[in-house]
């Protein structure tokens, strides 16, 4: 049998965070002696993944996987491996909400529910040893399948001890998701804790992390970016975690012990000056923060837990003390309680804080119903269908209107236009001022239908992209754009 196993996370074409979850994964395999190899890419290296795999031979194949478009090569690979006759593995969030469904496909062979570092290493000794049935039916976290019926024998606990394991940094290029961090060009994606107690009725975080909080060590936490320091020459670090200040006195004395210039997720009710000027004053590049919603009634409907007013004293608090911090503030539209009044309360906000404060940026995504979560039901209730085969979840996206009381069509232009204004905040010639103004009418009339400026910006971005005059044209008229977010490159140039 192999010693080899393969792993792979098919990304969107703007990701460039790490495969966290495969290179935890990766670790625990290779210290109980097996050897894996990580891919990252995008639908293009399909084929030439396969062919890889063919190649190789592994003991078995994981798929990282994320409910959404990156799922169709995911399934297009499965198949592929699947009928090479090597086992097919999914992991991660989207596989831990509906391991049954994922199951249900005759291309998926075994599901890892949630944390996967120990059940994936007894999975690897079952399948080296092709261990007997029983085997597979008492390692917890694992779902599969036998003689037709979907066996699971539970989760298991979360793991005690997240020092064990330490990301695989040399299995991936590291460059590649070097990122540029205010005036900072090495920043690094590091991720220093798991969970979060919040209970917001959108997120996986209820249903997989069940509103836990778990931290590396104050001493593992400095000695990794020490060494990403020595080995890739790090200058600044971004906390990727989900809730970064799950302990805010011990949380501000770990950033101070780090040292370097920092990013991170904020709740708005911690943004208080004195928070923001220590914050400055520990060199912050960026803050990213849920706001979700303007108004109460909604927030309060996802259980949100915050206050509607705290948003913009959270902006006008950065504006104030940090004018530097770049703010990326997050919205929801479409959530089953939100009505059109509600809607436009958001819009305003929207609006307003990128007038208060020139380095915020404001985008918005669109509700996707995950199963399990705590507005799943209700979900259910207003005529949601959720789909039958895992191709379905592919058309999931947070800029599609992804429920029967959001339009597709509408929902892709305020997309587009959200990310033009408020997250690109692209700014053009003179000439275009007439096209930025009907932009914001349409933002402000919440008015997305016959979308003619689109088509004809479209057109032109696909003749200039050709090169030649229309490309120095382009240039000229949009001489600032939104490539260097940490978000990625900016889908939109105009
Ligand atoms: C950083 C991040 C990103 C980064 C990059 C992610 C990446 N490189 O994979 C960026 C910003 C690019 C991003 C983009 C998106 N993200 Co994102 N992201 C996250 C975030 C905050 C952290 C992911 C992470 O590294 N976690 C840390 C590691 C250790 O945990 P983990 O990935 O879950 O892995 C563990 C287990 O799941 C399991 N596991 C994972 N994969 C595998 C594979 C195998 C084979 C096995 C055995 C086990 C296993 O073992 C791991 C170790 O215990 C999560 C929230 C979260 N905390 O997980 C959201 C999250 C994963 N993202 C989400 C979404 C929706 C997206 C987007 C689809 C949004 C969009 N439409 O653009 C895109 C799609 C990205 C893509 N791959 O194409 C959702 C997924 C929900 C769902 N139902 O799937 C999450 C959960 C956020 C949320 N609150 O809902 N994301
Ligand atoms: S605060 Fe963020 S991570 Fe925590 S439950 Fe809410 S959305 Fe999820």
């Amino acid at each position: 049998m192999s010693n080899q196993i393969i792993l792979i996370n098919f990304r969107n074409h703007r990701d460039m965070y790490p495969p966290f979850g495969l290179m935890y994964v990766a670790d625990a395999l290779r210290q109980a002696g097996y050897e894996p190899s990580i891919y990252h890419e995008t639908e293009d290296f399909l084929q030439e993944f396969v062919e890889r795999v063919r190649a190789a031979k592994p003991l078995f194949v994981g798929f990282s996987t994320v409910t959404g478009p990156q799922l169709k090569p995911t399934i297009d690979a499965s198949r592929a491996v699947h009928a090479l006759g090597i086992p097919v593995v999914w992991g991660g969030v989207h596989a831990t909400i509906m391991p049954e469904d994922c199951l249900r496909e005759e291309y998926i062979d075994y599901v890892v529910v949630n944390e996967g570092e120990e059940t994936v290493v007894e999975l690897a000794h079952a399948l080296r040893d092709d261990a007997a049935a029983e085997t597979f039916q008492k390692i917890f976290g694992l779902a599969h399948k036998r003689g037709g019926t979907i066996q699971f024998v539970g989760e298991r606990p979360f793991i005690a001890d997240l020092d064990q394991y330490t990301p695989t940094w040399d299995l991936i290029p590291v460059e590649r998701y070097l990122i540029q961090s205010g005036a900072y060009d090495r920043a690094l994606p590091v991720y220093i804790s798991r969970g979060c107690p919040f209970r917001c009725g959108f997120c996986y975080n209820e249903v997989v992390m069940k509103r836990t909080w778990r931290q590396h060590s104050d001493e593992y936490v400095v000695q990794q970016i020490r060494w990403l320091e020595k080995n890739y020459r790090i200058n600044a670090v971004d906390y990727a975690d989900d809730y970064l200040f799950g302990r805010v006195t011990p949380m501000k004395r770990l950033v101070e012990k780090v040292g370097l210039p920092w990013s991170g997720q904020v709740r708005v009710h911690l943004l208080k000056p004195d928070f923001v000027k220590w914050m400055r004053d520990t060199n912050c590049q960026w803050v990213n923060i849920g706001a979700e919603s303007g108004s109460q009634r909604v927030l309060d409907s996802m259980h949100k837990d915050q206050k509607a007013e705290h948003i913009e004293m959270a902006v006008r608090n950065l504006t104030t003390y940090a004018p530097n911090i770049e703010a990326n503030l997050s919205f929801i539209v479409g959530l089953p309680e939100e009505n059109i009044v509600e809607r436009q309360v958001t819009f305003d906000l929207i609006e307003k804080l990128c007038d208060l404060n020139e380095k915020a940026r404001c985008s918005v995504c669109v509700y996707m119903p995950y199963p399990g979560t705590p507005l799943w039901e209700d979900a259910l209730a207003r005529g949601f269908i959720p789909p039958t085969h895992q191709e379905g979840w592919c058309d999931f996206d947070l800029n599609r209107g992804n429920t029967p009381w959001v339009s597709d069509a509408e929902s892709q232009v305020l997309s587009e236009i959200n990310d033009i204004l408020f997250v690109g905040r692209s700014r053009g010639n003179a000439l275009l001022a007439p096209y930025y103004a009907l932009l914001r009418w349409r933002w402000r009339n919440m008015y997305f239908k016959y979308y003619f400026e689109g088509k004809l910006k479209h057109a032109f971005e696909d003749v200039a992209a050709r090169g030649g005059i229309l490309k120095r044209i382009h240039r000229w008229l949009v001489p600032y754009n939104n490539t260097q977010t940490h978000k990625g490159p900016a889908m939109e140039s105009i």
